[in-house]
């Protein structure tokens, strides 16, 4: 009876202490770096939602949105990259393959170069032609030196 009650009032009170993850960050061990990256335990490559932080190491995150909701037809992807201090990094080379996991080699468009714009977005058009599933894997390096990948995957 008494170890119940213990068991019970353990539970509320690590209860909290989990949700306070899972309130406002997207699913996955990414959302766990975003706050905090000292203490990476598994490194999910798959973004989350649009805008969230997607720590691609220890010390550099990047977030990305769409010009337009992605449908059939040409969208904008565009990624923005910070440092551990939440600055804005622009010395960092992003580059994109966007394709569909189900016809792996019918559209891949290959690993092109994002190009950095005026507002300090890499971009990359990506031609949705096809419903179905996409996914768009980006690899981030500086200078020759790969830092990491990340994936989104989205259905059209
Ligand atoms: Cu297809």
């Amino acid at each position: 009876m008494k170890i119940s009650i213990l068991i019970i009032i353990a539970t509320m009170l690590i209860l909290p202490v989990l949700a306070q993850h899972c309130g406002s960050c997207p699913s996955g061990a990414g959302s766990l770096e975003a706050r905090n990256p000292n203490t990476p335990p598994e490194r999910s490559q798959i973004m989350g939602r649009a805008g969230a932080a997607h720590w691609i190491n220890e010390n550099y995150y990047i977030s990305y949105e769409w010009n337009k909701t992605p449908r059939i037809g040409n969208r904008i992807l565009l990624i923005r990259a910070f440092d551990k201090n939440r600055r804005p990094v622009t010395n960092l080379r992003l580059s994109a393959n966007a394709y569909m996991p189900s016809m792996r080699g019918a559209h891949d468009t290959g690993d092109k170069p994002m190009q950095l714009n005026r507002s300090n977005r890499y971009a990359i058009p990506v031609n949705f032609m096809m419903l179905g599933d996409w996914e768009i894997e980006i690899k981030v390096n500086s200078g020759n030196s790969p830092l990491g990948k990340a994936y989104i995957r989205l259905n059209i």
